[in-house]
């Protein structure tokens, strides 16, 4: 049976600090949805079309990630696709309260998709969309922080 992971976020846009948990879950999954999903807490700066273009080009190495969006919860998505399993990344303690409250909801919804983490490399431990997007507001230097597409992007937002 292949080993199906979902690996969901808003990807905001997404940073190195994603692509990384992505492309080492890409290495244990057989194959690996990320998903962009609405988090009811959050305004987004790209549509979700911008979004998914970005993560295709940036995943475009991956032969065996797809890249989707999609309306309603997590746990139903993962069973449309015949997920068993959710990745999520790790990078500091204050994630883990937030983490152990969703993933402890998707037990609730659905008790057999497994929820795994990744813990974050060191150089990544800081790192969101949030801030890559308030440092390129203000035109700071992104060029380490997010893949080049992304940050063209962003300067292109921001203009
Ligand atoms: N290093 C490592 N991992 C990172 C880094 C980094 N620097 N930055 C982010 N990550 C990880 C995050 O921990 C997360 O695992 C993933 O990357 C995506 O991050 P975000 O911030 O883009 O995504 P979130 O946290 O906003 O995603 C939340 C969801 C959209 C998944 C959530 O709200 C959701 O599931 N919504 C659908 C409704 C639902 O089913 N809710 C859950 C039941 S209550």
């Amino acid at each position: 049976m292949a080993s199906i992971a979902v690996c969901p976020g808003s990807f905001d846009p997404v940073t190195n600090g994603h692509l990384d948990i992505i492309t080492r879950g890409a290495k244990v999954f057989d194959e690996l949805y990320v998903v962009i999903l609405n988090n009811s807490s959050k305004n987004p700066l790209f549509s979700v079309d911008e979004r998914i273009a970005l993560i295709e080009t940036v995943t475009k190495n991956l032969p065996n990630v797809k890249v989707d969006s999609f309306q309603g919860l997590l746990v139903e998505y993962a069973e449309a696709v015949k997920a068993n399993a959710i990745i999520r990344g790790l990078r500091a303690v204050s994630d883990f309260e937030y983490e152990m409250q969703i993933t402890s909801m998707n037990r609730v919804l659905n008790d057999e998709i497994e929820t795994f983490f990744i813990m974050t490399k060191n150089q990544y431990s800081f790192l969101s969309s949030s801030i890559v997007k308030e440092v390129a507001k203000y035109n700071g230097n992104i060029s380490e922080l997010v893949p080049s597409e992304v940050e063209k992007a962003l300067i292109e937002k921001y203009r």
